[in-house]
């Protein structure tokens, strides 16, 4: 007997047609609870109850309401669910949210499930053998494959045979995934008294133990896991398919409404944007246009959505963009319901391939592999890269599936700081970084190379990535990379004939000025051309010397003026700059930059009074 076999069976059907009156006769529990349900005799929220099965263990069962104007809790509660319990009432028959519902199981992807022929004691077999006919039919595309039971909740008929069947049927579900991230979307939240904050739900994927840390997104407020519970008994983990209280502190109540997700991976995130393939339902009465305003349902969450896309197929899944008014948590794999608000009626649904689509995502074609999905990423992400973290999220796969699937693709794919980028799109960006290097040189020929900063502001990428294309080209020594500077492997400038004249005559010039040569400004006016590059050139050679923003010295006449100081600062005592002036018998102009350069490469120090000679 597997007692940890989690199951969830959900109920669907029109209103009246003795879902609650059935989940009772199962199980012993009355789930309309509310004094407004048991006023009008209609379900309005959703009820739960567990459901012990012989040989299988408790399962859980999630009541929902028949009402056409509470289809929407009926979606929150069909989501996640493994098995349906489809009621018909026999004297009925198919109704309107029979279909509606049957439609929605099958856009959420739910394919085990039983029919019960409620109130069979109301009708003859004569007439149950016409209704039947007529579920069968209705059932032809979704469960159709489903045991069709006669059952009265008030003669007992059938009941045990439904046990037997649902019994039979959730021994087939394979167990959930634990291996995977935590999600479970809340369906109820309410305070206890002593305890605080407490959140129902089905556990979607992953474990969560007592005393972890969640978060609840899209509010993002985070919580401590104060207790959790299952079928009414205290346990330390939750687990992946399993109905589950959680018992939260620090967080209010209004802060985790239905909707919301419990999380604990940053993986998840609330997103606007998604990409999706899109199904309708047959033979609809409402017009569908390319940016068709609808309500998206998701797990327990229900926000405006518009769909856009190129060309709407009734009759086939397209690709489409969702662009939702508020954010929801979604994972590619996710099921969702597209229903229109006026006139109200389910009109289609289908499947997220991309939850975290770029704004103005162009739609990808339908019924991609996860593996076409993930080369999709890859592509548009470029030298982005996409962030390795996020890959469960994305492709809607476990952890180890995501391993899986890097390690097919490990020849093709390149991971840089925890993000994945393509081993091609990394080798264009090492060429495209040769380029702007082989560039640089071009236009800078006496330039020892270019600077880190401006190189990276001309290549597309994200940093760790560049610098791992930066440092690929380096290995290859295709690069050198030193002092600031990033040149081609062996690149050294030196003068052409054009700027070896240049150079002759700003060094001519510098010269003959010795002491007070003039400003870079001045020297571009007498020579008619920017002097700038072949000075820093020479800078290099160490043939002048920069005293000051835009004054360069040549290196001898700097040499002399500076022996001149060390003698007229030999005395040792401090000396002030106007005796400098007179001993020097340079201007304020130059004296105070070249006294400051002193200071600056240690010559002198500067005190309150005046400076003394302090080094070589
Ligand atoms: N005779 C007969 N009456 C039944 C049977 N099952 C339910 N009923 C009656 O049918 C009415 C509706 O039953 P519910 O179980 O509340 O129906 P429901 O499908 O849960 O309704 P909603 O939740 O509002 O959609 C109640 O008056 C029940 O007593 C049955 O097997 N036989
Ligand atoms: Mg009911």
């Amino acid at each position: 007997m597997d007692r940890r076999r989690r199951v969830i069976l959900g109920t669907a059907g029109h209103i009246d047609h003795g879902k609650t009156a059935l989940v009772r006769a199962l199980t012993g529990v009355d789930t309309d609870r509310l004094p407004e349900e048991k006023r009008r005799g209609i379900t309005i929220e959703l009820g739960f109850a567990p459901l012990s099965l012989d040989g299988v263990g408790t399962i859980g069962v999630v009541d929902v309401p028949g009402h056409e104007a509470f289809v929407r809790t009926m979606v929150a509660g069909a989501t996640g669910i493994d098995l349906a319990l489809v009621v018909v009432a026999a004297d009925e028959g198919v109704m309107p949210q029979t279909r509606e519902h049957l439609a929605i199981l099958e856009l959420l992807g739910v394919r085990r499930g039983i029919v019960a022929l409620t109130k069979a004691d109301l009708v003859d077999d004569e007439w149950l053998a016409l209704v039947e006919e007529d579920v069968r039919a209705a059932t032809a595309t979704v469960l159709r494959d489903a045991p069709i039971i006669p059952t009265s909740a008030v003669s007992g008929q059938g009941i045990a045979e439904l046990r037997a069947a649902v019994a039979e049927m959730a021994r087939t579900i394979p167990a959930r995934s634990n291996d995977d991230l935590f999600r479970m979307p809340v369906d109820r939240a309410f305070t206890i008294k002593g305890t605080g904050t407490v959140v129902t739900g089905t556990v979607w994927s992953g474990r969560l133990a007592r005393d972890e840390t969640v978060r609840i997104l899209p509010s993002r407020h985070s919580a401590r896991v104060r207790g959790i519970q299952g079928h009414g008994s205290q346990l330390d983990v939750a687990t992946a398919g399993g109905r589950t209280a959680i018992a939260l502190a620090g967080v209010d109540v209004a802060d985790v409404p239905r909707g919301s997700t419990i999380i604990t991976d940053r993986a998840w995130r609330p997103t606007t944007f998604a990409r999706a393939d899109v199904t309708l339902v047959p033979d609809l009465a409402v017009a569908v246009r390319p940016r068709t305003w609808f309500r998206f349902h998701v797990g327990t969450a229900e926000v405006g959505a518009r769909v856009v896309a190129r060309a709407i197929d009734s009759s086939h899944p397209f690709a489409a963009r969702l662009v939702l008014d508020e954010p929801v948590v979604l994972r590619a794999g996710d099921r969702f319901v597209l229903r229109t608000s006026a006139p109200l009626n389910t009109v289609g649904g289908g499947v997220i391939t991309d939850p975290y689509a770029p704004k103005r995502a162009r739609p990808w074609s339908p019924g991609l592999s996860a593996r076409d999905r993930f080369a999709q990423l890859l592509e548009e992400a470029g030298a982005e890269g996409v962030e390795a973290a996020t890959l469960p999220v994305r492709l809607g796969l476990s952890t180890s599936e995501v391993r899986d699937l890097t390690r097919v693709v490990g020849d093709e794919v390149a991971v840089v700081g925890g993000r994945i980028v393509a081993r091609a799109r990394l080798a264009a960006l090492q060429g495209e970084l040769l380029a702007v290097v082989t560039r640089y040189h071009a236009d800078h020929p006496l330039d020892a190379g270019i600077s880190t900063q401006l190189l990276r502001s001309q290549l597309k990428g994200g940093a760790e990535i560049v610098d791992a294309a930066l440092q690929a080209e380096v290995a290859a020594r295709r690069i050198e990379s030193g002092a600031g500077a990033i040149s081609l492997g062996g690149w050294a400038p030196k003068l052409d004939t054009g700027s070896s004249a240049l150079s002759a005559s700003i060094l001519a010039r510098l010269s003959a000025a010795g002491a007070e040569p003039p400003s870079v400004e001045e020297l571009a006016g007498e020579l008619g051309q920017d002097p700038g590059p072949v000075l820093r050139f020479l800078e290099r050679q160490g043939e002048v010397v920069q005293v000051e923003q835009s004054r360069y010295y040549a290196a001898n006449s700097l040499k002399l003026v500076i022996d001149r100081l060390r003698t007229a600062m030999s005395g040792g005592a401090e000396v002030g700059p106007s005796e400098l002036r007179e001993k020097l018998g340079l201007s304020r102009k130059f004296l105070i930059p070249l006294l400051e350069y002193c200071d600056r490469v240690g010559h002198t120090n500067r005190n309150s009074a005046g400076r003394v000679w302090h080094g070589t």
